[in-house]
């Protein structure tokens, strides 16, 4: 009996030991792409009104490159990269509630680029491991923006965070109904598509974690499209001839411009830096987005000038292709 228990103690301790070696290394596959259509759709009504958001900060390991069978410890709002769409109206307050589970190693809080004062909010959300933290903002200017941890606040957390995937996108649609984008999500068969770029910098010597001096170099291992190699053709974007078409771009960086084009297409308009109170640029090819930048982009497709069938979304600074930078979108015909 005593020989029986010797031996299943022996065969759990390699269990054990094979899942964490698989877990903080290579092989161990969790999903941790956000699909590009896991998005809310426009607003109704047009009252203030306070919006509640819950942010989770969960520390995950998960496959970036299947084919390469590569591994990364990943920092996530809510387990996914980007983190979830967060959508308001310009005059809304914003009550969000940070999460830090005590499983967690690591500080985390969160930036709003929407949020003016409070370093974004920052200060105020700022969690170790085993707390949380609430608070509320005003919401006063409309556009597309970017939230994103910064840790406990060191230089050396911010850099880590962003790079690790954490990371999201906040839409503040503008209170007038005359604005432009505010009629475009008003017009018949608008498809919306959440998108973020991101670069990784991997330790080659330590597995699964971040390389700063990759980093410093600016030299990243991968830039994908929602947190992934392949996240975007395993899940493509798909509309139907005739749709309106919205994709809001985000550009985590941590380093990099983003050249945004999509092979075949033309930007019908783009709202530039996600500035939502000017009009639209019209007829874009390429779209440059800067690291913690974001861009409203409209494709109307219609039956006179556009294919049904696969286009490309890649960053044109083409050499990124090779590191992941490359997704679908699937137009199908009437
Ligand atoms: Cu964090």
């Amino acid at each position: 009996m005593k020989k029986d228990l010797s031996a299943l103690f022996r065969l759990s301790l390699c269990a054990i030991v094979a899942f964490i070696c698989l877990a903080g290394g290579r092989g161990f596959s969790v999903e941790i792409s956000r699909r590009p259509d896991d998005l809310l759709g426009p607003l109704m009504g047009n009252i203030p009104k306070t919006v509640r958001v819950t942010l989770t900060a969960q520390e995950i390991t998960a496959t970036i490159d299947s084919k390469a069978n590569v591994s990364f410890r990943y920092f996530t709002f809510n387990g996914r990269v980007p983190g979830p769409f967060i959508r308001v109206m310009e005059g809304d307050t914003l009550e969000v509630t940070l999460v830090n589970p005590k499983t967690n190693t690591e500080t985390h809080t969160v930036d709003f680029h929407a949020i003016k004062g409070f370093r974004g909010g920052a200060t105020r959300m700022m969690a170790p491991p085993g707390q949380s933290r609430r608070s509320s903002f005003q919401i006063t200017r409309p556009g597309l923006y970017v939230y994103h941890c910064v840790g406990n606040g060191s230089v050396h957390d911010v850099l880590h965070h962003i790079n690790n995937g954490m990371y999201g996108l906040i839409l503040v649609e503008p209170r007038d109904l005359d604005n432009e984008f505010q009629k475009l999500l008003r017009s018949p068969n608008l498809k919306e598509f959440y998108v973020m770029q991101g670069e990784f910098h991997i330790n080659d010597e330590v597995p699964g974690n971040m390389d700063h001096e990759k980093g410093l170099r600016e030299d990243p291992d991968y830039v994908v499209f929602n947190g992934r190699v392949n996240a975007l053709s395993d899940y493509p974007l798909r509309s139907t001839i005739g749709d309106n078409v919205i994709i809001y771009f985000g550009n985590a960086g941590p380093n990099k411009i983003s050249s945004f084009h999509i092979v075949g297409e033309i930007f019908d308009k783009v709202w530039r830096e996600g500035v939502l109170a000017s009009p639209p640029f019209r007829y874009v090819q390429t779209t440059a987005v800067p690291a913690g930048g974001a861009a409203v982009l409209h494709l109307k497709s219609e039956k006179s000038s556009t294919e049904a069938g696969s286009y490309l979304l890649i960053d044109h600074s083409v050499f990124r292709i090779a590191k992941g930078a490359m997704g679908h979108l699937w137009v199908s015909g009437y």
